[in-house]
């Protein structure tokens, strides 16, 4: 088995999770801002107002990059940075800071792969009713529209989206990311502008960027039932999976939703805001769909959550500090999954990786073994998924450095370089200098 020689190699992070900076250079507010400055809604009562400096301190992480050995990087841009307001007024500075980015990455001959959206929608349009308001969809295509247009030429490498589910279901049903709501109906127009809006956008950006690669990016959960031959079981789990999964992947390859998912939500009623029937404009021919996988769920039914589903420990097994199992055959089942069901030409794995309690460095690296082991079982998962003809094409390990990681802080480490947010000084963790002899070690085989 071994990796295709144009296999990509990558990292990824998010702007919010790791530029910093507050409202300076002419960034306008964003819902994380708004929502991680609200008293208790995030770990600690951190903010990514300076994260990991990366506005400042980006030439040093791109060197860091290169020390790793890859090929492509993945990052997002802020949309209320280069578009202060969301719609209207273009802040240049902020898309210049983007072309200076873009520029060193070139130098290192490290591939660009540019997202659009992650999760930071300016406050102002939060404040007329955000993704809510059927209005997001040309709000969100004028965006697309400028930043293809004045980074096209540097980038061919387009996602629309990264994880609609979070930004819809999270943030406005599950109530723990920033909006903060707790509303079915809510949850489902967001989702329904999301996936409205990549439909919209992708034309966009093929007619700014000839040559463009474009995909979106989905978090597919693995969910299986806790008890495997309870009926109530299968069904919460396959509630988890419609919800996670169907929900986003329909639209996007078939332009329709899952039938048993709108059997299921409309006597709900939280389908009773958005036009079923419009969802075909969703599907628009991709390049690549993009899946960001970190652990199994165990889906049990209860009465107790008005979903009719909660997750069970999977006892004996690994977990990660914020309690998600280690479990990589479950990405193998997701790719298996994807390619028979929805036949993408081609995927990357986004994001995949796992966050620890890590010591601080000592001699100049981190010892984490933890998440060498993760690492090594997940990238041998996504070679078994291509050796049974998925055609995976690029792995991103999430994350590039420790960062600002949303509801849960600082607390949480995902890097594979360790961040001291006090002196903001970098040490690789020994899963960086694993990772880059893999690579090494891959590309002399392929
Ligand atoms: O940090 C996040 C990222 O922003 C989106 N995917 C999951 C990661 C880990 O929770």
């Amino acid at each position: 088995m071994t990796f295709p020689k144009d296999f990509v190699w990558g990292t990824a992070t998010s702007a919010y999770q790791i530029e910093g900076g507050g409202l300076d250079f002419g960034r306008g507010e964003c819902i994380w801002h708004r929502f991680s400055h609200t008293s208790g809604k995030v770990r600690n009562g951190d903010t990514g107002e300076v994260a990991c400096d990366h506005i400042h301190r980006y030439p040093q992480d791109v060197a860091m990059m290169s020390q790793l050995g890859i090929d492509g990087y993945r990052f997002s841009v802020s949309w209320p940075r280069v578009i202060p307001a969301g719609t209207g007024t273009i802040n240049q500075q902020g898309l210049d800071f983007y072309k200076r980015l873009i520029e060193k990455l070139h130098q290192a001959h490290i591939t660009p792969y540019l997202t659009l959206y992650h999760w930071d929608l300016p406050q102002a349009l939060q404040d007329q009713g955000g993704w809510e308001n059927p209005d997001s969809v040309h709000w969100y295509t004028e965006y697309a529209d400028l930043v293809s247009r004045e980074l096209g030429s540097e980038v061919r490498q387009w996602t629309t989206f990264n994880e609609p589910f979070v930004s819809s279901i999270v943030g406005n049903l599950f109530g723990v990311h920033a909006p903060g709501k707790q509303d079915p109906v809510a949850a489902f127009t967001v989702a329904h502008h999301l996936l409205l809006s990549h439909g919209s956008a992708v034309p966009i950006i093929r007619q700014n960027v000839p040559d463009a690669q474009v995909g979106i990016t989905l978090d597919l959960a693995y969910s299986r039932p806790y008890r495997p031959e309870n009926t109530d079981d299968q069904i919460a789990a396959r509630h988890f999976a419609i919800l996670h999964n169907n929900w986003f992947l329909d639209p996007v390859f078939r332009g329709v939703y899952p039938a048993d998912g709108i059997r299921w939500l409309e006597p709900l009623g939280a389908l009773s805001n958005i036009d079923i029937s419009e969802i075909g404009k969703a599907q628009v021919p991709i390049d690549f769909l993009g899946i960001n996988y970190y652990t199994r769920h165990l889906a049990k039914a209860t009465d107790a959550n008005p979903m009719g589903y909660e997750f069970v420990r999977a006892e004996g097994n690994e977990h990660t500090a914020l309690d998600w199992e280690v479990y990589p055959d479950g990405l193998l089942h997701t790719l298996l999954y994807v390619h028979n069901g929805y036949y993408p030409s081609k995927i990357f794995i986004t994001e995949n990786g796992c966050n620890y309690d890590d010591p601080k460095p000592a001699n100049g690296v981190v010892d984490d073994p933890k998440r060498v082991a993760y690492y090594r079982q997940h990238i041998d998962a996504v070679e078994k998924a291509i050796a049974l003809g998925v055609p995976v094409k690029g792995y991103f390990a999430w994350s590039l450095m420790d960062n600002f990681e949303w509801a849960e802080g600082y607390q949480s480490r995902f890097g594979l370089y360790y961040v001291d947010f006090a002196t903001q000084e970098r040490t690789p963790k020994k899963s960086a200098l694993y990772y880059h002899d893999r690579i090494s070690q891959e590309r002399a085989k392929a």
